[in-house]
């Protein structure tokens, strides 16, 4: 299994601000937040990004949004709104090549976004 930095949070490697964790998925905070909350969602495993997807993986994916809901309940902006983005290769600016879920909120999100 490749070694990513995103898998280096995840084992505890990197240190990051964990706001979740089990067997499958991490949640942490993004290091350059885009908004009062900004965290991201993370399977533990390494797919490279959404395109590498496999079907037998669509439970994994569903389980993403599943904690990104949890966890923002806990953060506190659930009734508020929040966003979930998942950037996909170089023209939507992914810049971490191990699949992620942003969830951003805490302000008013403008859309279209850029
Ligand atoms: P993307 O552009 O979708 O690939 O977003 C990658 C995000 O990862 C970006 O918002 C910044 C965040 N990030 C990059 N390096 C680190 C890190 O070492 N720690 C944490 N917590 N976040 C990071």
């Amino acid at each position: 299994m490749s070694s990513t930095l995103f898998s280096k949070i995840a084992s505890g490697e990197i240190p990051a601000d964990i706001l979740y964790q089990d067997a499958e998925v991490v949640a942490f905070r993004d290091v350059s937040p885009q908004a009062p909350v900004h965290f991201l969602v993370i399977p533990r495993q390494p797919i490279p990004t959404l395109n590498a997807v496999q079907p037998e993986e669509a439970t994994l994916l569903g389980k993403l949004f599943l904690v990104a809901a949890q966890v923002a309940a806990q953060e506190g902006i659930a009734e508020s709104g929040y966003r979930t983005v998942v950037n996909c290769n170089a023209a939507a600016g992914q810049t971490v090549f191990h699949l992620h879920l942003h969830v951003l909120g805490g302000r008013p999100l403008n859309w279209p976004p850029g």
